[in-house]
Parts: structure tokens; sequence; C-alpha cells
């Protein structure tokens, strides 16, 4: 037997696990945790474990694939991009560039030189429909941080050799390995968190993070930021860092205005958290001195994303928290390192832009329309070809009958993908691309997710099966029969993957000769103090950005039902890579009792703009008045037959996948 063993990183989700990737052949045998991972420790989960399976799925694509006379049809490459090109080019050419738009998803973050091609596709077609994940997420965070550090999009993480207090806000990171920071070997980690210090959960959930924790807080849906106005009111009243406020912030006068009126009272009418509570979080903080504030889909997700997020880290400021040591620092990635860019004091241009003319109250955010808006776009006849980069469109978009309807009118729906799932059945043009196990790689989308400034290379594991192709190489043979060069002075024929990897990591803190042995490289565990340096020079944190103020003061109470997001261990998002996981509408005894309803009975759950029908799951570990219906699941089970794509905030165009109001009904009362 030859069996080679490969080291690696696992590209699942974020936390990028070191792992040993055992091949025979073309059979890949096993994944197991890489104990010399200096990072990760061994650990795995098991999705990362079954990406043999995935590897070796009976529904892997392996072909290139058009639509022929209704029918997807295998056909080789030469086939499926000439076919492509010319209905682009076509398309360009009577409606102009902005017809054709791109989407970027989980599939297209996760793999390096694809990302970086992709990246680079719409400014070279000239088209500024531009859509990702970002807008269905996080795009709250990166707002924030814009406006209150001067740069958009970056994230903070607890300092973890020193901080005392983490507060968990909206996440679930024991299952999810955390939302914007990667939380590597969760359930050991939290475990040194607790001997160090403490750590608070406040989810309306009882989480699988909440049962682990020092203290869990119980709110009512969206209402987090009452709890954290009060306890900024209070600390600026006693406990605030004085000295650190009048050297490094501004707008602290109009903070304390803004908070004023969270006094304890309020914010138990509010969030339903009893003073007592409040007071005992208050005291954990005044304890603590500094602390880590983190937030999840829970907060990203609702109307309330962007005041919450503000208020999280209007929290670390006046507790002299961010970007401090023992609080949360911010990762300016090994690859990207912002850290050492002459960052401009004013945001990048293009970084608020005018919305898709369909919905132009959505203005764009890092340059990017939100996907909210794109089955307008399609629909108004703006938008007539989507390069679909590894999303999953059918089950990550808001409204699902309507986004369906619109992504079938498309004239191309090209989807680079691995494997066939309800969005490649509705494509035009199936473009497989190489799966992580046949690829050389580097971890350039979720560089800043890193707990410590470090980055890997992997080689690739093992042969690409069939006529898969690298991603970038899909791209950049394409552009090659557009007449274009996504990416100046590279030969589609003759580049090998680490060419592509070569020009990322040429940016970085080392070039690729030095991250080639496959070692986990670290360059410094954490990064303290860059990103004040650069908030300083603008005068200061802005404390209290006036939209967010605004948004603050138009605060509503929840309905009396509504749906929340949860993740599931075993599968992400939708992608399925073994079995474990059990869709279903999960209630509260309460609720479901309210209803007429009882464990195992068929519901039907209605909102505004749709309904969905499954089996009704009592769920102890929700209080009345959430629920949820895991997102990723297709056919009957897709969650987003429930939401919206007009119920969007107003500053981001985020659909409310979080807080969703909805009823439960008997399926005889529901037809
Ligand atoms: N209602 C509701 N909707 C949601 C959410 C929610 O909580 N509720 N969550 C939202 C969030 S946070 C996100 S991030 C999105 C996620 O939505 P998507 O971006 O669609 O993410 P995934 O389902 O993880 O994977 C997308 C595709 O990547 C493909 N893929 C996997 N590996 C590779 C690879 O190596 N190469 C290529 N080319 N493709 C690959 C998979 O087969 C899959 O089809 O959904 C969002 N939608
Ligand atoms: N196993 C697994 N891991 C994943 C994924 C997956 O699908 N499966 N998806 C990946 C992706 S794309 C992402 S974006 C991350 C997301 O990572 P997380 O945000 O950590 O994941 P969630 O499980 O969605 O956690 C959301 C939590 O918010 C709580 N919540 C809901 N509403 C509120 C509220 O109003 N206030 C408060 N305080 N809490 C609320 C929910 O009860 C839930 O516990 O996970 C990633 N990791
Ligand atoms: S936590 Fe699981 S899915 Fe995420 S990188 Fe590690 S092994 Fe992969
Ligand atoms: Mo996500």
């Amino acid at each position: 037997m030859a069996i080679t063993e490969t080291r690696s990183f696992c590209r699942v989700c974020t936390s990028a696990c070191g792992i040993i990737v055992e091949v025979d052949g073309d059979q890949v045998l096993r994944v197991r945790g890489d104990t010399d991972n200096p990072l990760t420790l061994g650990y795995s989960c098991s999705k990362g474990r079954a990406l043999p399976q995935a590897h070796h799925h009976p529904d892997r694509i392996e072909a290139p694939e058009i639509r022929l006379n209704g029918n997807l049809k295998p056909v080789d490459w030469d086939r499926a991009l000439d076919d492509l090109a010319d209905k682009l080019r076509t398309i360009i050419n009577e409606s102009g560039p902005r017809a054709v738009g791109v989407f970027l998803g989980g599939g297209g973050y996760m793999d390096a030189g694809g990302y970086l091609m992709a990246r680079s596709v719409p400014g070279v077609l000239g088209t500024p429909s531009i859509y990702s994940d970002m807008t269905i997420d996080v795009i709250s965070k990166m707002l924030v941080s814009e406006m209150m550090a001067g740069i958009p999009g970056q994230m903070s993480r607890p300092d973890f050799d020193h901080c005392r207090l983490v507060v968990y806000i909206g996440t679930n990171p024991l299952v999810s390995h955390g939302h914007t920071s990667m939380l590597n070997s969760p359930a050991v980690r939290l475990r040194e968190m607790l001997k160090q210090g403490e750590v608070w959960v406040i989810d309306p959930r009882r989480s699988e993070t909440a049962q682990r924790a020092t203290r869990h807080l119980t709110p009512r849906h969206g209402s987090d930021y009452a709890i954290l106005a009060f306890l900024i009111r209070e600390l600026l009243r006693d406990g605030a860092d004085r000295d650190y406020l009048a050297n490094h912030a501004q707008h602290v006068g109009s903070l304390t205005q803004a908070v004023e009126p969270f006094t304890a009272d309020r914010a138990t009418a509010i969030s339903g958290i009893a003073a007592e509570e409040l007071y005992d979080l208050l005291a954990a903080i005044r304890r603590a001195g500094r602390l880590a504030v983190e937030t999840g889909t829970g907060i990203s997700m609702s109307s309330a994303a962007n005041v919450t997020q503000w208020l999280s880290w209007a929290l670390m400021i006046v507790t002299g928290s961010l970007d401090r040591e023992g609080g949360a620092w911010v990762n300016p990635g090994f690859l990207t390192q912002i850290d050492r860019l002459e960052i401009p004091a004013a945001p990048p241009e293009g970084w608020r832009g005018e919305g898709p003319a369909s919905r132009p109250e959505l203005r764009t955010v890092m340059g990017e329309y939100p996907c909210a808006a794109m089955a307008d776009e399609i629909e108004a006849g703006n938008l007539r070809a989507v390069l679909n980069f590894g999303g999953n469109l059918v089950a990550c978009m808001p409204e699902t009958e309507r986004t369906v309807a619109a992504l079938k009118t498309l004239d191309v729906l090209a989807t680079i993908d691995i494997i066939a799932n309800e969005t490649t059945a509705i494509s035009t043009h199936l473009l497989p691309s190489k799966d992580q196990l046949e690829r050389a790689d580097l971890p350039y989308a979720t560089d800043i997710s890193y707990p410590w400034v470090a980055t890997q290379y992997t080689p690739a594991a093992v042969t690409p099966v069939g006529q898969r192709r690298s991603f970038w190489w899909i791209l950049a043979q394409l552009g090659k029969r557009l007449g274009v060069e996504f990416l100046p002075g590279l030969d589609p024929d003759t580049a090998t993957d680490d060419d592509l990897l070569a020009r990322i990591a040429s940016q970085a803190r080392r070039g690729l000769d030095a991250l080639r042995d496959g070692e986990l490289v670290i360059s410094e565990p954490v990064a303290i103090g860059w990103l004040q340096r650069h908030v300083d020079k603008m005068g200061g944190w802005r404390l209290a950005p006036r939209e967010l103020v605004d948004q603050l003061q138009a605060m509503a109470a929840p309905a009396a039902l509504v749906l929340i997001p949860r993740r599931q261990r075993h599968h992400i998002n939708s992608r399925f890579l073994e079995d474990g996981d059990s869709p279903g509408i999960m209630v509260s005894a309460k609720d479901a009792g309210d209803a007429g309803l009882r464990d195992g009975d068929t519901a039907i759950v209605r909102s505004s703009s749709g309904s969905l029908r499954g089996i009704l799951h009592i769920d102890p570990t929700l209080q009345p008045g959430v629920m949820s219906v895991p997102h990723g699941w297709s056919g009957s089970y897709n969650v987003n037959q429930l939401t919206s794509t007009t119920d969007v905030d107003i500053l981001t165009g985020m659909p409310r996948f979080s807080g969703l109001p909805v009823t439960l009904h008997p399926v005889e009362q529901g037809g």
C-alpha cells in the first residue's frame, strides 16, 4: 500500500484546523486532526473529518455542463467556456457590462487563487453589479467598523491570553466556531477562559455555549442594545477609563446623551432581564476592568444589528478595552497585513455608492450591492447574467420563491461549484472547480479571522477527479475568450495554483517560499495597537455616529413570536458533508401549546412574505417568543421561504433573518 499523508488545513469553516489527509491513489481514506498544528493541536470536528465523503460524493460534478434544449448536458471545457463567453459578450453589447453580475459565496471565499481572481472580475468587466454573502451575514460589522474606526470591515476578538471577561451576544461559538473571529477547539478554549476569568452569554436560547458559561442572560429578542446602553450609561458615570477616552475617543458627550434614557428600569422593561442581573453584569465588568464583546448572527441578522454592534464596540471603548491588552484586538492579517498599508483618513472610494437602479435606496457597502436587491435587478431587466462563484443561491438568498423565479429568467446563471444542488439545477452553465483536497491553498479571505497573526500553506492532497479545474483557471480562460485579463500578466494556459498563491504571498509578511513546507507560520501571536494608531490620526474613536444614534431612538419592540437563526453541528449552511442533523420547526413548549401543537405534529409557519410546513420539535433550550428553522436545508424546509427581500435594514440592505415576525399554526387550520 502506498498511502500518502499530506499536512493541510481544513477550509470547511474559517477555523482552519490543521489536518492530515490520508490518500491511497485516487482514494481519500481519512482526514484527522494534526496534533502538531500549534494553533489547533489535533482538534477537528465531524465536518472536517467528513471531507473524504464529500470528495467522493455521488453528486460531485466532474465535467462542465451547459443547458441545451432545457437540460444540462456534459460538454468539454472549450465548448462550455466558448458558449459562456459568447453569451456574455452579447449581453454586454446589448445591455452594457452592468447587466453581468457576480455573486461570491462560501465556496469562493475559501479558495485563495479563485478568490483573488474573482475579486478582480467585476472591475475588469466594468460592472458595479457585485453581490456576496457579506450582505446576508456580517454587513453591520463592516458598517460599524467604518463609522467608528474609519476602516470598513475590521473585526475584534478577545485577547485570549489576558482577557478576564468575554461576553458572547447572539453567537454560539461552541457549535459555529465563531462568527467573524474563529474560536478553535471551542470547548477547550472555553474551559481555559473560565479558568482565567468569566464568560457571559446573552442569548434568548440556552445555547451550547450558554450551557457552559459563567452566566447566561436570556433577553427578549432584539433587545440587547438596551442592556449595552445601560452598561455604558453606568460606566460613563463610574468606571469608564476617562484618561483613555480623553486621549483616544471623540463624541463622548453625544454617546452619554444617547444612552442616558437607558436606566436599569428601562433596560429591564425592554429586555426582560431583571435589574439584579443587569447589575451583576455591570459588576463583572468593573471587576475585570477590560472585556471583549463578541457578536454573531443573532445580532447581525436582526433589525437591531447596527445599533447593537455599535454599542458593543462602544462598551469596549469606554472601558479602554478595544485594541488593548486584556480586552479585544483586531487581526490585521498575515497575508493582507492591513496594519502595514497606508490607510487613508477618508473611506475608500465606492465604499458607499449609489444603489442599483431598481432599489436606489439601498446604497452599496464596500462597493457591493445588497443581495436583497438581486431579484429586483433581474425582474427589472437590469441584470441578465449572474456569475455565481461558489454560492448556493437557492438556499442562502431571502424570499426563495421570488428569488428562484427571478434566477430562472436569467439568460446566464453560470455556477462554479463542486457538487450538484438546487442552484446548479437551475444554472445555465456548470463549471466544476477543484475541491479543497485537490488544490494548493492559503487561508486568504479568512486571514483576519485567525486568533493569531499566522498563516499556513497547503499543497494539493489528491489529483482532481474528472475534468475539474482550478477556480482561477476557469475565470482566466473565460477572460481570455472575452479578450480581457482578470489578473494582468498571468498566462491562463501555463500558470499553476502556486503562481496565484505566490502573488498573494508577495504582499504578505512572508513570501510563498517561506510557507511552502506546510507548517503554520506565526508572525506574532497578537498585534495590538495598530488600529488605535489609525483611529488616533482621525481624532479618536467616533463614539456616536449620527445615523446609529437615530436608529437607536427608533428601535421598536419585537413581535410576540419571531424566527431566529441557529447553526447546527454537522452541516455548514447548505453543505451537508455527513449525516447527523435534522431539519425542523423548533419552538418552546409554551408557543407550541398556544398554537395547539405537540411535539411531532406537522405545523405551518407563516410570515408576511411566505410560509413553510414541517415537523414541529419542542426545544427546551428556547424561551417563549423565539423559534427557529435552521437554515441551509432545501425544499420544504428552506427557511428563506419565510424571509423577505423588502424587509431590510435601511442602512445596509440586510434582510431580517433574525427577529422575523412569524405565526405558528396546526396544518388543518393553516391549510
Ligand atoms: N434565512 C437565513 N439565510 C441565510 C443564513 C441564515 O442564518 N438564515 N445564513 C447566511 C449566511 S451567514 C451565509 S454565510 C450564507 C451562506 O450561503 P452560501 O454562500 O451559499 O454558503 P454554503 O452553503 O456554505 O456553500 C456555498 C456553495 O459552496 C460550494 N463549495 C464547497 N466547497 C467548494 C469549493 O471548494 N469550491 C467551490 N467552487 N465551491 C465549493 C458548496 O457546494 C455550496 O454549493 O447563507 C446566508 N443565508
Ligand atoms: N456547524 C456549523 N458551523 C458554522 C456554520 C454552520 O452552518 N454550521 N455556519 C458558519 C457561518 S456562515 C457563520 S456566519 C457562523 C455564524 O456563527 P454564530 O453567529 O456563532 O452562529 P449561530 O448559531 O447562528 O448563533 C446565533 C445565536 O444568536 C442567538 N440569537 C438569536 N437572536 C438573538 C438576539 O436577539 N439576541 C441575542 N443576544 N442572541 C440571539 C441564537 O439563539 C444563536 O444561539 O457560523 C459558521 N459556522
Ligand atoms: S472546525 Fe471543523 S469544519 Fe471548521 S475548520 Fe475545523 S475541522 Fe474544519
Ligand atoms: Mo455566514
